[in-house]
């Protein structure tokens, strides 16, 4: 089954939205098979976002992203990786359809709420950075 990576983002850790944006995936049938909080720190977040490397939004994403403890998730279900891309919206809230997580929960384009794998290649290498094997159920 098709498997992806989550992060609620600082912003959304500080607007107490972790909750109401899980529940938002949960309510799309996909299943929770790992959970962890932690504070990412400038290896893992350069690791994470390697392919932006050199852009202009870079130094300040890492910094970002370390600037509070976050939540990482691996669900799991059917198109795992576009039911969960479809439900966070466009990178920019302000693009963001109705009713998507980003449309209502973050503040703009770096403050996005929530991260959430690409394609399924992405998702495999984002997963193995935050969870082992054995952490996955
Ligand atoms: P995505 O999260 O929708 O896949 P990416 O282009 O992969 O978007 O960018 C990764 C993250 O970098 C975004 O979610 C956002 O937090 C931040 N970001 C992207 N573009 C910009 C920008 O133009 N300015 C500031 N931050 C950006
Ligand atoms: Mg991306």
């Amino acid at each position: 089954m098709e498997r992806s990576l989550v992060l609620i983002k600082p912003d959304a850790m500080e607007k107490r939205s972790a909750g109401a944006i899980i529940s938002r995936l949960e309510g799309r049938g996909l299943k929770l098979v790992a959970i962890k909080m932690l504070h990412m720190d400038k290896a893992l977040a350069t690791r994470h976002y390697d392919i932006h490397i050199g852009k202009p939004f870079f130094t300040d994403l890492v910094k970002y992203i370390t600037s509070t403890p976050i939540i990482a998730i691996v669900f799991e279900g059917e198109g795992a990786v576009e039911v969960i891309r479809k439900a966070m919206g466009a990178t920019d809230p302000a693009k963001a359809e109705p009713g998507t997580i980003r449309k209502d929960f973050g503040s703009d384009i770096q403050h996005n709420a929530v991260h959430g794998s690409d394609s399924v290649k992405s998702a495999q290498k984002e997963i193995k950075l935050f969870f082992t094997q054995d952490e996955i159920f």
